[in-house]
């Protein structure tokens, strides 16, 4: 399945990179996974604002060509679950100024003894080896281009740890490891990396997580003002607008009424 995915997609590659090679050698060039909606989509935007051209990575092929369209970025499908789709879609990227390391999420909410094999394996899957997959397959290219960043959206499930959100708790933990391991390991290189920690931001995220559940998601962001995308969006514009020796290492945003993943204030209905 993995082989026959790249080797769809084979053309896209192509002229994806021939057009990357083909841009003024001062346009900066971003890469955002999990571009299709949310805090990915947010992003891509805020970014091409801001003068890059951003290549926008997921599986949702409609919804990526609208958003190219629309910012006038690369669209690219990616499957960060998959390796060979991840290896076709890092080497069609030439040259790397921004990576942003957005795709993943949640599934289930369930204690320790109830967990669900499939869900974690999901979850890891998409936080973690995603995150694994794309940095290995860009790295190179980041570090040669000369002045890269790696932005990971982690989230405060990766500070804390709660009752029945062990699944997504430990596969954000690990993405955020793998990330802050890399800022040691790449320590003298041209590349700065920057972990941003968000709280409740209303996404697609609550709606994955309980199974297109409307109601339960809704019931996440009860008698309270969450995030938007946008505001995750304008924190990844806003380091990656810093100079190149400013390193923000790590940035954990909530709503006002957030104090951490367990403990909100709401107003009553
Ligand atoms: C999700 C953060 O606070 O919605 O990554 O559980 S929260």
């Amino acid at each position: 399945m993995s082989t026959a995915h790249s080797a769809d997609h084979s053309a896209d590659h192509t002229a994806a990179r021939e057009r990357l090679a083909a841009l003024p050698a001062d346009t900066r060039v971003a890469v955002v996974t999990g571009a299709s909606s949310g805090i990915g989509e947010a992003t891509a935007r805020e970014l091409a604002r801001l003068g890059f051209h951003v290549v926008v990575g997921a599986r949702r092929r409609n919804r990526l060509d609208a958003l190219a369209a629309e910012i006038d970025g690369t669209a690219l499908p990616l499957d960060v679950t998959d390796e060979a789709s991840c290896a076709a879609f890092c080497a069609a990227i030439p040259r790397l100024h921004v990576l942003v390391n957005n795709a993943g999420g949640a599934k289930g909410t369930t204690s320790v003894m109830d967990a669900s094999e499939e869900q974690w394996r999901w979850m890891w899957e998409t936080n973690v080896l995603g995150t694994l997959r794309m940095v290995r397959g860009l790295m190179p290219t980041l570090v040669e281009t000369g002045d890269g960043l790696v932005v990971t959206i982690t989230s405060i499930a990766a500070i804390e740890a709660y009752d029945n959100g062990s699944g997504y708790t430990s596969a954000k933990h690990a993405q955020a490891v793998l990330h802050r391991t890399m800022r040691g390991e790449f320590l003298g290189q041209p590349v700065r990396f920057t972990e941003i920690a968000p709280g409740m931001v209303d996404t697609e995220f609550s709606l994955v997580r309980f199974d297109g559940d409307a109601a339960k998601a809704e019931n996440v962001y009860r008698g309270l003002t969450p995030m938007v995308a946008e505001d995750v969006a304008e924190i990844v514009g806003f380091v990656a607008s810093r100079p190149s020796h400013v390193n923000l290492d790590q940035i954990v945003v909530k709503p006002r009424d957030q104090h951490s993943a367990m403990r909100a204030h709401r107003a009553e209905a």
